[in-house]
C-alpha cells in the first residue's frame, strides 16, 4: 500500500505509462485524467477487502470507461488485489488483463469497453441495495465523450426517480474524446445544469484536487437524490507533453517519451 493518495496517484500513472509503453497500448490520456479520482476512491473512500473481492458488504465501483483499463488495473494492484508482477501479462494471450476492462480480474465488477453500459448496471445494483436496505454504496465512473451514448441518459432519468441516494456517479470531464473536443463533437454543456434538471445532487470539483474529491465522494448527508460529481480533469494529466493533447488518446509512448514522462512523474511534488 502506498502512504498517501498523492503517492497512489503517482504510482497509478507510472504503472499505466509502463504498461502502455511495453505493450504498445493506447488510452493513456484518459487513464491519466482519472488517476486522481481512482486514488482518492481506493485510498480512503471505498470500503473493500482485497482478500475478499466479492465480499457482500463491499462498496461497488462500476468503471465504464473500459478503454482506460490500465488505470483500474494499476490501482487494484497497488491496493493489494493481486501482485504488481501480474500486470506484466497485460494484453498477452490468455491473460485476464485484456486491453479493455475484464470482470475476471479480482476487484472488477463488470467488463467494460463498449461505452455507455456501466451506469445502467450501477443504477440497477443501487436499486437492489436500496431495496435490501444494504449499507454499501455504489459508484460509477463515466468518461465525457461516453455521455454521447443515449443509454446513459436512461440511467440518468432512472436513478433520481428511484431516489437512489446510495449511488454516486463521477464524470471524468476531460473535455476530449477520441477524435476531437467534446465541444466540437457533441457539446455537453451546460452539463451541471442538465444533471440538476434531471434531479441529481450535482457537485463540480477540480478532478485533480484530492481534498475536494474526497469531500464530494463521501457517501454522507444524502437527501434522497443520486449524486453526480463532475470532475473537471485534464486529459494526459501529469506529463506536460501529453496534457490536453488529443493524440495521447491513442499513442503509445516510445522509449524517449517513456523516459521523459517517467522522469516528470517521479519529480512531481504534491499535487497541481
Ligand atoms: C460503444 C463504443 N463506441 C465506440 C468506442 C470507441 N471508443 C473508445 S474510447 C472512445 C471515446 C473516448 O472519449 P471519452 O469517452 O471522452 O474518454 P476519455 O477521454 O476519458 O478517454 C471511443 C469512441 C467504444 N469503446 N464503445
Ligand atoms: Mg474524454
Amino acid at each position: 500500500m502506498t502512504a498517501t493518495t498523492i503517492e497512489l496517484a503517482r504510482a497509478i500513472r507510472l504503472q499505466c505509462l509502463h504498461m502502455c509503453h511495453t505493450k504498445r497500448a493506447s488510452h493513456l490520456g484518459g487513464a491519466f485524467s482519472v488517476a486522481d479520482v481512482l486514488a482518492v476512491l481506493y485510498g480512503g473512500v471505498l470500503r473493500y477487502d482485497p482478500a475478499q473481492p466479492r465480499a457482500p458488504q463491499r462498496d461497488r465501483l462500476f468503471y465504464s470507461k473500459g478503454h482506460a483499463c490500465t488505470a483500474l488495473y494499476a490501482v487494484l494492484a497497488e491496493t493489494g488485489f493481486y501482485p504488481q508482477s501480474e500486470l506484466d501479462t497485460f494484453t498477452d494471450n490468455g491473460s485476464y488483463f485484456t486491453s479493455h476492462v475484464n470482470h475476471k480480474v479480482p476487484g472488477v465488477e463488470l467488463s467494460t469497453g463498449s461505452l455507455g453500459h456501466a451506469l445502467s448496471v450501477a443504477a440497477g445494483v443501487a436499486l437492489a441495495g436500496k431495496r435490501r436496505q444494504a449499507a454499501w454504496h455504489t459508484y460509477a465512473i463515466v468518461s465525457d465523450g461516453e455521455l454521447d451514448e443515449g443509454s446513459n441518459w436512461e440511467a440518468i432519468l432512472f436513478a433520481p426517480h428511484h431516489r437512489l441516494d446510495n449511488l454516486t456517479l463521477v464524470v471524468d470531464y476531460n473535455k476530449i474524446q477520441s477524435f476531437g473536443s467534446t465541444a466540437e463533437v457533441l457539446n455537453l454543456d451546460p452539463l451541471a445544469d442538465k444533471f440538476r434538471a434531471f434531479n441529481w445532487d450535482t457537485v463540480e470539483v477540480d478532478g485533480h484536487d484530492h481534498a475536494a474529491l474526497a469531500a464530494a465522494l463521501a457517501p454522507d448527508g444524502r437527501n434522497g437524490k443520486p449524486r453526480v460529481v463532475i470532475a473537471h480533469t485534464v486529459k494526459g494529466k501529469g506529463v506536460s507533453f501529453m496534457e490536453h493533447q488529443l493524440a495521447w488518446h491513442y499513442k503509445s509512448p516510445d522509449a524517449a517519451q517513456f523516459a521523459a514522462a517517467s522522469a516528470e512523474l517521479r519529480a512531481a511534488k504534491g499535487q497541481a
